[in-house]
């Protein structure tokens, strides 16, 4: 089980069902010298992560997203790596995934063994994550990347039993995907019927693009909501979104 202090913050969400938001950052479609904008947004509408990391990245500019962010900011920075490339002391912890939905073993251990002592040298915090791919109605570039399909959207079943095996694995979350820019979100109702049967937080990410579908998506059971390019888009719905998760958590306290 995890010990560090971003995997206790999202027990807490999980054992009081609760959801907490967290903005993405792609390096590859934000400046540098942008990130003290967005630090400022975050800071301002109180989003609890920064999440940074990309399919594939063109240009070499995580560290410098991540160091201008810091300036500005102390909202822990997560990586989301698409690659072990993409993995930087400069961060404060690393979501160390595994491909579940796939059936390719490099996704599944292949990467893990080879970026090993890279990781345990970083100092991250490492959060074991069993990564699962949602069909969202198109193909993204995680699922090309990964030459893996995704689970289809209206099978919850094997949602549901994909992310278990995760948790028998000893997997400390489970995050659900529909990938970047998906066409169609993961449905509120694979949302409910995972989380309600899973012991560990469960993230959700992939084409939401309103405030109402971050509130739904927490009522649903979602321990932590990530949105990346409708906030590229329009960086003012940072501030709804989050205030989104805040009402959600609201209504559990009543
Ligand atoms: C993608 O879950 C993230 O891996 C976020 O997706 O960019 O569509 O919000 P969006």
């Amino acid at each position: 089980m995890g010990t560090g202090k971003i995997y206790a913050q999202l027990r807490v969400l999980k054992s009081q069902n609760k959801s907490g938001f967290a903005v993405l950052a792609d390096p590859d479609k934000i400046a540098p010298a942008e990130m003290q904008y967005l630090a400022r947004l975050c800071n301002d509408a109180k989003v609890d992560y920064l999440f940074m990391g990309g399919s594939l990245l063109m240009a070499h500019q995580m560290e410098l997203c991540i160091q201008r962010f810091k300036t500005e900011s102390d909202i822990p920075v997560v990586l989301f790596p698409g690659s072990p490339a993409q993995v930087t002391p400069y961060a404060d912890a690393l979501l160390y995934l595994s491909l579940l939905s796939s059936r390719n073993a490099d996704l599944l251990i292949g990467q893990h063994v080879a970026s090993a002592p890279i990781v345990k040298a970083s100092g991250l915090e490492v959060i074991s994550t069993g990564y699962i791919l949602i069909d969202g109605g198109v193909q993204t570039t995680v699922s090309y990347m990964s030459n893996s399909m995704p689970i289809p959207a209206d099978k919850p079943e094997i949602a549901l039993c994909t992310a278990w095996a995760g948790e028998l694995q000893g997997k400390h979350i489970i995050y659900m995907d529909a990938g970047s820019g998906a066409r169609r979100p993961i449905s509120t109702d694979m949302i409910s019927r995972v989380s309600s049967h899973l012991d560990i937080p469960l993230i959700i990410g992939g084409g939401i693009t309103s405030p109402e579908k971050v509130y739904d998506n927490c009522k649903a059971g979602a321990n932590l909501i990530v949105v990346g390019n409708a906030i590229e888009r329009d960086p003012l719905l940072i501030k709804d979104m989050a205030q989104a998760t805040r009402e959600a958590r609201r209504l559990v306290e009543r």
